[in-house]
């Protein structure tokens, strides 16, 4: 019988974007159970199928931003570029499903409505988009970091008579060539696009809420030597990678900044700027960027004089130059800041004259102008990490739901578990770790393999945690990101993009290779924070 007829399964997986592909892999494939797996979505890839704007693509290298498990499709990639562009990340992930067979095994169009633990007969009851309600005794919520989507409330917004897009959900059928677009953000996605809109539009508005410090992206191609080799030795790469904090697979730096001459720190960051990336100029140039002020101060002077600069007009360069800490999750694009010395391109700063009302031909700011424009684009990120949760009516033990569990607070053991959602195994949930995201993945999905197949040789048994183990691991991330200082800028990685949210701590700063010790002693101690009932 088609898996996808079942009202029982043995698990379900929410979400076909690379966690839930591995999922499906590792659970049906490795662990040989019946497994079924819904997606909003038409097709496979996630964050790689909505996110379909110009310019979009990885900014992590593309040999580290892949799966590990899977050296073969790999083989004879036709990958040469530095960073996959989107096309080619979502042509990966489909390949990927292809090879290994899991397509069958996902049924699209369907999102996750509900799911309720029956605690009597220890199964998840999940109730779909469709009507239908399927049992599974494990749920998997792969559902995506960056999924929900985020925009601004304009006054009046239903009287604009142009288009308005979110680039995390880009229309197939949208060119922007000799349009009149305004965007409105410029985090990671902003500055991607706004260079890619710029060489087609007749003229782009940028709205900008916060500057950006934006290094190069450096989309070099790859010298064919360093591909050969990375085939050689396809293991060991990820070896090392694995024994690093941020995981991009360049080597972290072990050197304070302060403790060099200027000169020096001027060097390293004149080198880093040119070799490109935003993860290695943050994490590869000192060790203490994002630690200590003095550190991230020299960052952002950097930065600052390389703005001023590129951008020829003064009041533009200082406009695009921010005041606040080096502390959002780190942004690179190429030619970002040198677009707004071309002459389609205009800057509004939100701070000082934000958008009032929407009209019929665009918005208008503060200082009673109107922009017109014929496409509007919100490149203004998502509700993060808790997003999707609050999408799904997810209920536990005695028919508590999980968002208020969490309240204004996320909580989990891990970033995986949590107390009183038994057999629930969200893959970067709230206090995951702060890495690539990839090998993250890969890293919690064998952990959920791991309990699910010691769950069933002990007779398909219950697995919760327990709450010590739940506050425990959320008090040591709440410790750890006060040692940074990323708590002291608002950005969606403490969920404080959203209009009116305080911080709250929702990954681990600790670094992927602690964490992955971490799993490591709690196995060896018996799977310490678990319970196998
Ligand atoms: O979202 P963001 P993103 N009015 O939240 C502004 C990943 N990613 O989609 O800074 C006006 O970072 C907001 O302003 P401010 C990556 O992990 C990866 O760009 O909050 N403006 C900001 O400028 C990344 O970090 C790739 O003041 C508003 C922007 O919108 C994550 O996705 C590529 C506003 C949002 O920036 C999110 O990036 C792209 C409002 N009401 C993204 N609300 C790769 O290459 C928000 N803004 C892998």
């Amino acid at each position: 019988m088609d898996i996808r007829q079942k009202s029982a399964v043995d698990a379900i997986v929410i979400g076909a974007g690379i966690a839930g592909i591995y999922a499906l892999h590792k659970l049906r494939n490795e662990l040989k159970l019946e497994v079924r797996g819904f997606e909003k979505g038409a097709g496979v890839g996630g964050t790689w199928f909505w996110n379909r704007y110009p310019g979009a693509r990885s900014d992590t290298e593309s040999y580290v931003y892949r799966y590990s498990f899977d050296p073969e499709t790999f083989e004879g990639w036709p990958w040469t570029q530095k960073y996959a562009s989107q096309e080619q990340m979502l042509a990966y992930l489909n390949a990927v499903v292809d090879r290994h067979g899991l397509r069958p095994s996902i049924q699209f169009d369907t999102r996750v409505t509900a799911a309720t633990f029956d605690e009597q007969r220890g199964v998840w009851s999940v109730q779909t988009s469709d009507g239908a309600v399927v049992e599974a005794r494990y749920l998997i919520a792969s559902v995506g970091v960056l999924s929900k989507l985020n925009a601004p409330a304009i006054a009046g917004i239903d009287r604009f008579e142009g288009r308005q897009v979110h680039t995390g959900a880009w229309p197939h059928d949208l060119s922007l060539e000799g349009k009149k677009v305004g965007v409105i953000g410029t985090g990671s996605t902003g500055v991607q696009f706004i260079p890619a809109a710029a060489a087609v539009a007749s003229r782009l508005t940028v709205f900008q809420r916060s500057a950006q410090y934006c290094v190069p992206a450096g989309s070099d191609q790859v010298p064919a030597e360093f591909i050969q080799d990375y085939r050689a030795n396809f293991d060991g790469y990820w070896d090392r990678l694995r024994q690093t904090r941020i995981a991009c697979g360049f080597a972290e730096a072990a050197i304070p900044a302060m403790s060099v001459s200027a000169e020096e720190r001027h060097r390293v960051f004149e080198e880093h700027w040119q070799a490109g990336n935003g993860f290695r100029f943050m994490f590869g140039t000192f060790c203490d960027i994002a630690i200590d002020p003095a550190a991230n101060e020299a960052a952002c002077d950097f930065i600052r004089g390389k703005i001023a600069g590129i951008v020829k007009d003064p009041a533009t360069a200082a406009r695009l130059s921010p005041t606040q800490a080096y502390a959002k999750r780190p942004v690179c694009a190429d030619g970002y800041y040198e677009t707004f010395n071309r002459p389609n391109v205009a800057l509004v700063d939100l701070k000082a004259n934000p958008i009032v009302e929407a009209t019929a031909r665009g918005v208008r700011t503060a200082d009673g102008r109107e922009h017109e424009l014929d496409v509007l684009v919100y490149a203004t990120g998502f509700e993060c990490v808790e997003g999707s949760y609050r999408e799904m009516a997810i209920r536990g033990r005695d028919g508590a739901l999980l968002v208020d569990h969490w309240g204004s607070r996320p909580c989990s053991y891990l970033g995986i578990s949590v107390h009183g959602f038994p057999n629930l195994f969200m893959v970067l949930g709230p206090n995951s770790v702060f890495s690539n995201l990839a090998p993250a993945i890969e890293t919690q999905v064998d952990w959920i393999a791991h309990l699910i197949d010691r769950s069933e040789q002990l007779g398909q048994v219950v697995i919760d945690t327990d709450s010590a183990a739940e506050q425990d691991w959320t008090g040591q991330c709440e410790q750890m990101a006060a040692y940074t200082l990323f708590p002291q800028v608002k950005s969606w990685i403490f969920g404080a993009n959203i209009d009116g949210r305080p911080n709250r701590v929702l990954f681990f700063f600790g670094g992927l290779a602690a964490y992955r010790e971490r799993l490591a002693e709690i196995a060896a101690n018996g799977y310490a924070g678990y319970a196998f009932a």
